[in-house]
């Protein structure tokens, strides 16, 4: 294996396609590379006639809408915006009558290995009864709702509740921090909050409510008047009388039916926290009526859904891949798919091929950090190998979250796929709400490391800085030059930041994915090269440096300053690193280490494990221009081990470079 910036060497010189074989382009929906270009132009020649199509042809509307997309105040772009729907009718009620009732919706495999069923008859009497509960509490349309939940059925219920009455969630990752969880609760003001007492992870039984409860101590949360608790495990927490209740206490009595509450396609499905350049995250807004109809069709079409499919996302429902491809994207589809509770090295690291084997899985779905680190513990030990189980059942591999590196590619479609299965590379962030660059299974020719051409009626190009195309074969900015429907609508409370962010003046009104990308001269197929603001991707996950240097100098009695930047890993994507300077003198040795470890913690606390630096790096200060700014490109070699090739002359003390390049 090599780190990606390696990989993206050897993708330069990628010349392995892999064509779909016959008998998969004849069962396929989208049927070879021609029926792939028809869909394409017939969304190029009216955009609005395609969209309005697919959006009748693919959700149940309660109304009709006669508009299909409003762009009077661009970019708060509408899409259907007559028409009225509901997300969890959408996902259950609409099944009934049809042979997908009585289907298994979820099969759960909780950490300790116990499975637990449910089909869509059983799950829409669950998520009314949780509706019902959350109505007698007083949470209505329009209340936004805070999920902070392991992955469970529970966790999925409490989400499609929300939407069934018509209030806007807001998930939470369980990995985040107490500090963390009351940001995203104060930013929201959420009434209510949905959480476990604990979480299982290989074994371990983890904190869910007391961070809950921390948070709120925390102040500013009076906002939340209800905390419901899921009780994951046996294990006792604290209840605070008046505020909190039981999750099984509430739906207890409640009836199993609760008509779904008709919103209008635009009324906000939900808000997702995640990071950008600037220090706070973005709470991304989401569409009803557009969003679903993304999660439904790119089931159909990347997946090529049928219906014997056994699908498998391991993603946490606290990111938004969660969102579109467990919570709504397979049941709104009308799926079976699997849920998994735990971690994929425990027991062992072969865990995901044994739960693959034990479901009769057929489309894996899964991040390349994950897929790395399995490839590693495979190579070191033969007993958790995917050859040591049946992966016959495969027929379909999907990689999201961050650029996968040819040789992960390879390794994936050898030995999981059993080099019969296609890997759908799908690029997409939490703001497109769903695929947007990615491999069709039964059309598009493979290319390792490349997500290849568009959706149909994605409009995405690589420009430069004005906004103009670039040749293929030569990189640049990833833009998406039309509004599509599962777009974000807007930055919870900040429309000026949405503005801002995504739709910049010099851009002509083009989204700014925030990536970097190039077309290969050849098929114009799309690689991405990574962000190109301060975001960082470790294990898939995004983290904004600013976030991590305002936890860090938050810690005031220790740190003056800090700065953060990002250095390829083998494992991770990327491993965060950060240069610190301290209010007392600069420690080394044993005293240094001492100090990064608390500094550590100290983010751990702050953001959330996740965010912990893997290098931290005292000096006696940083290196800055003239201007004051921090040299970051300089930072960014020192990380990754580089020699100093830039001009350091401005530096007021270049002898900081040599102690900045020291490990702790
Ligand atoms: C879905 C998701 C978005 C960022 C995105 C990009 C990176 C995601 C990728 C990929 C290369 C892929 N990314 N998928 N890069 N190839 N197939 O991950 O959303 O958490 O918002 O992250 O992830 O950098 O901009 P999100």
């Amino acid at each position: 294996m090599s780190a990606p910036s390696s990989a993206i060497q050897s993708t330069l010189i990628e010349n392995r396609v892999f064509e779909p074989s016959a008998a998969t382009v004849a069962a396929a929906r989208v049927g070879g590379m021609a029926a792939y270009e028809t869909l394409c132009a017939e969304a190029d020649k009216d955009p609005e006639g395609f969209w309005s199509r697919l959006a009748r042809e693919n959700l149940s509307w309660h109304k009709p809408f006669t508009k299909t997309l409003d762009e009077s105040n661009a970019p708060f772009y509408k899409w259907f915006d007559d028409g009225e729907l509901n997300a969890s009718y959408n996902c259950l009620d609409r099944h009934m009558g049809t042979p997908v009732e009585n289907k298994t919706a979820i099969i759960f495999e909780a950490d300790g290995g116990e499975v637990t069923q449910v089909t869509y008859k059983e799950l829409l009497g669950k998520v009314s009864q949780f509706a019902n509960a959350l109505k007698a509490k007083g949470v209505k349309k329009g209340d936004r709702v805070v999920i902070y939940m392991p992955m469970t059925i529970e966790g999925v219920v409490a989400m499609q509740a929300c939407a069934r009455i018509g209030a806007t969630h807001s998930v939470v990752f369980g990995g985040f921090s107490a500090k963390a969880l009351q940001e995203r609760i104060q930013d929201a003001g959420a009434v209510a909050v949905i959480t476990a007492n604990y979480q299982l992870r290989g074994g371990k039984e983890l904190p869910l409510k007391a961070i809950v409860d921390e948070g709120i101590a925390l102040g500013g949360c009076e906002c939340v008047k209800d905390v419901i608790v899921f009780q994951r495990t046996p294990t006792a927490c604290n209840m605070v009388a008046g505020r909190d209740s039981l999750m099984h206490e509430v739906m207890a009595g409640q009836s199993t039916d609760c008509p779904a509450e008709m919103v209008g396609a635009e009324h906000p499905l939900f808000v997702l926290y995640t990071s950008g350049s600037t220090g706070k995250p973005k709470g991304v807004q989401h569409s009803t009526g557009g969003y679903l109809l993304w999660a439904k069709l790119t089931m159909d079409w990347t997946f090529d859904l049928k219906p014997n499919d056994i699908f498998w996302c391991t993603a946490d429902i606290g990111w938004i891949t969660g969102h579109s491809y467990v919570a709504y994207g397979p049941l709104a589809a009308g799926a079976t798919q699997i849920v998994f509770e735990g971690v994929p090295t425990f027991p062992n690291a072969g865990r995901f091929w044994q739960m693959i084997e034990r479901h009769k899985c057929t489309i894996f779905y899964t991040a390349p950090t994950a897929i790395r680190s399995l490839i590693k513990a495979a190579e070191g030990d033969e007993k958790v190998h995917p050859a040591r189980s049946d992966l016959s059942s495969l027929r379909l591999l999907g990689s999201v979250g961050e650029p996968i590196n040819p040789e992960a590619w390879m390794w994936y479609y050898k030995h999981v796929g059993g080099e019969r299965c296609p890997i759908v590379d799908t690029f997409w962030q939490t703001e497109t709400g769903g695929h947007m660059i990615t491999p069709l299974p039964g059309a598009t020719p493979l290319v390792p490391g490349s997500c290849t051409l568009p959706l149909p009626g994605i409009a995405a190009a690589i420009v430069d800085e004005a906004g103009h195309d670039m040749p293929n074969g030569s990189g640049g900015i990833l833009v998406v030059k039309r509004p599509w429907p599962s777009m974000i609508r807007t930055i919870w409370g900040d429309p000026e930041r949405f503005k801002k962010s995504y739709f910049p003046e010099e851009l002509k009104g083009f989204y700014l994915a925030g990536d970097g990308a190039v077309r290969s001269a050849d098929r114009g197929y799309f690689r991405i090269t990574g962000r190109i603001d301060d975001v960082l991707n470790v294990s898939g996950h995004r983290m904004g440096t600013m976030e991590i240097e305002s936890a860090l100098v938050a810690k005031t009695d220790l740190v003056a300053e800090a700065a953060v930047v990002g250095r390829p890993d083998d494992l991770t994507g990327e491993a965060i690193v950060a240069f610190v300077v301290l209010k007392r003198p600069r420690p080394t040795g044993e005293e240094a280490k001492a100090i990064a470890k608390i500094l550590r913690d100290w983010v751990g606390k702050e953001i959330g494990p996740i965010a912990k630096p893997k290098d931290i790096r005292f000096g006696d200060n940083l290196p800055k221009t003239r201007s004051g700014k921090i040299m970051r490109r300089l930072l960014r070699g020192i990380a990754k081990g580089e020699a100093i090739t830039q001009d350091t002359s401005t530096l007021e003390n270049p002898a900081i470079l040599d102690q900045l390049s020291e490990n702790n």
